[in-house]
């Protein structure tokens, strides 16, 4: 198992070394996607020693998954880990999920968090449930957190899947997408950490336009 690390940051300069350096702890690679930020994000990353993948303008959350996706594809990598930027996720669980995905080989390893209502934010909680009900159904499987960003994906899995999402609806594609290729699953408690939370996601914007759009991944693209 050779697992790199993929970390979309958009003006994250105060977290960004504290995830490089805890990742380094686990992956030999750490690649930072940072599209446009006007804080000190990509000189943090590089002098934590990670490789950062700079884009010009800033086009969300997903666009820059995938070209750090497309970055390390011809990589000799067999996984990639995914997650947030921002220290929301712990880059010590990293190995929890990389550890599942050795133990059961399965092709997307999804972190689930405990969904407290204490601990998470209302709309955060209910868009949360909701959607994750919903995309249980579409895609055939039990997934009691469909929308978590920290996840192991095993890279040949992603070789040739078309993937268009530009914003936080990545997730959702990634997972109805492998589905309909018939990826087999598995999941680990992560922990969400929801202090001094600064998120760039509109609640209910963006869960509407997840939901819209997990319809047309699952029932109206052609894959
Ligand atoms: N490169 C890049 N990263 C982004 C963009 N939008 C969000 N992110 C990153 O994606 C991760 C999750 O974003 P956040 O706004 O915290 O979303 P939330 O935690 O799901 O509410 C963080 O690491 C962000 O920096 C973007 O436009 N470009
Ligand atoms: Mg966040």
């Amino acid at each position: 198992m050779n697992a790199v690390a993929i970390v979309p940051a958009f003006n994250e300069a105060r977290s960004i070394a504290d995830v490089v350096t805890g990742l380094h702890r686990i992956v030999s690679h750490v690649l930072i996607v940072d599209d446009g930020s006007t804080d000190q994000t990509a000189a943090c990353a590089r002098a934590a020693g990670a490789e950062v993948l700079m884009r010009g303008t800033n086009t969300g959350k997903g666009s820059a998954i995938r070209a750090g996706l497309a970055h390390v594809m011809t990589r000799p990598f067999t996984h990639v880990l995914l997650l947030d930027g921002d220290m929301q996720h712990r880059p010590r669980e990293a190995s929890r999920l990389l550890d599942a995905a050795q133990r059961t080989g399965a092709d997307l390893v999804l972190g689930e968090r405990a969904f407290s209502r204490e601990e998470m934010p209302a709309a955060r909680y209910h868009a949360n449930r909701i959607g994750s009900r919903v995309l249980s159904w579409f895609v055939g499987a039990p997934v009691q957190d469909t929308q978590c960003g920290f996840r192991v994906c095993r890279l040949d899995a992603l070789r040739d899947l078309p993937l268009r999402a530009r914003g936080y609806e990545i997730e959702t594609e990634i997972l109805v997408k492998l589905r309909r290729r018939g990826a087999r699953l598995a999941s680990v408690p992560i922990t969400a950490v929801y202090a001094a939370e600064r998120s760039k996601l509109r609640p209910v914007r963006d869960t509407t336009r997840t939901c819209f759009l997990a319809v047309y991944y699952q029932f109206l693209e052609r894959i």
